[in-house]
C-alpha cells in the first residue's frame, strides 16, 4: 500500500502534468489546492484525474448552500475526493457530505499550526464521526495531538500534512496513527522529485 499523497502547489500546468504523470505511479493520490487551480482553472482536476485519485483541498469553510455549490463543482470536475473545515458546524459539513455522494471527505479537525480550533478538537472529531466523513485532515507535525485524534476516530481514514518542510517526521506521524502522509515541498522543490520520492517511499518500506 502506498501512503503518500503528493501536495502539487505549484501554478504552472505543464509543471503540474508533468509531475502528476512522473509520480503517479509512486504515490496514493495528488492534492490540488487553491494556487493550482486559480491559475488554471476547474478544469485542471480532470486533467490530473488522468494520471492519479485527486483530493481537491478546498478547505470549505461556508454556510451550507455555498458548501454545496462548491462541493458539486468538485464532483462533476472528477475529484475523488475533497477536504472541507469542521468549524463552521454541522450544517455546513453536512451539506458537504451530501452533495459528496461518493466523493470521499475529509474533514480538518486540527491544523498542522496552531489555531483556534485546537481548543475544540474533540468536539470537531465528534461532528465529523456523526455526519459520516470518510476521514479527518490531521497534523503530522504534531504527534500527541495525531495520536488523540487516532484514539478517538479508530476507524476513519487519517491524512497528515506538516511533514518535511513544516518539521514533521514521515514516521513519527505514521506511528501516530497516519493513514496517509501528505508531502508537497520536500518532494517538487527537490531538483530530482521522483528520486526524492523513492527514498522517501522506501523509508516507508523499511519501517
Ligand atoms: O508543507 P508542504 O509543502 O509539504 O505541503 C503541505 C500541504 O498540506 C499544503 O498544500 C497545505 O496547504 C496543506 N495543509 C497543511 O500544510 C496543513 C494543514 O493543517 C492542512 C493542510
Amino acid at each position: 500500500m502506498n501512503r503518500i499523497i503528493f501536495a502539487l502547489d505549484v501554478y504552472d500546468r505543464e509543471e503540474a502534468l508533468n509531475l502528476s504523470k512522473e509520480l503517479s505511479d509512486n504515490i496514493f493520490a495528488i492534492k490540488v489546492n487553491w494556487p493550482l487551480v486559480m491559475t488554471n482553472g476547474i478544469s485542471i482536476i480532470n486533467e490530473i484525474s488522468r494520471y492519479s485519485k485527486v483530493i481537491c483541498d478546498f478547505k470549505i469553510a461556508d454556510i451550507d448552500n455555498t458548501n454545496r455549490l462548491i462541493t458539486e463543482k468538485a464532483k462533476e470536475n472528477g475529484a475523488w475526493g475533497i477536504i472541507t473545515h469542521s468549524f463552521t458546524g454541522k450544517k455546513s459539513l453536512n451539506a458537504v457530505v451530501s452533495a459528496a455522494g461518493n466523493m470521499k471527505v475529509f474533514s480538518v479537525v486540527a491544523m498542522s499550526q496552531e489555531s483556534f480550533i485546537d481548543e475544540h478538537m474533540d468536539e470537531l472529531i465528534k461532528m465529523s464521526i456523526d455526519e459520516n466523513v470518510y476521514g479527518l485532515v490531521a497534523p503530522g507535525n504534531r504527534p500527541e495531538i495525531l495520536r488523540r485524534i487516532r484514539s478517538m476516530a479508530t476507524s476513519l481514514c487519517i491524512i497528515s500534512p506538516g511533514i518535511g518542510a513544516q518539521g514533521g517526521n514521515i514516521i513519527d506521524a505514521i506511528t501516530a496513527g497516519a493513514d496517509y502522509v501528505i508531502i508537497g515541498r520536500s518532494i517538487y522543490d527537490d531538483p530530482q522529485p521522483i528520486k526524492r520520492l523513492n527514498e522517501i517511499n522506501k523509508i516507508l518500506s523499511d519501517d
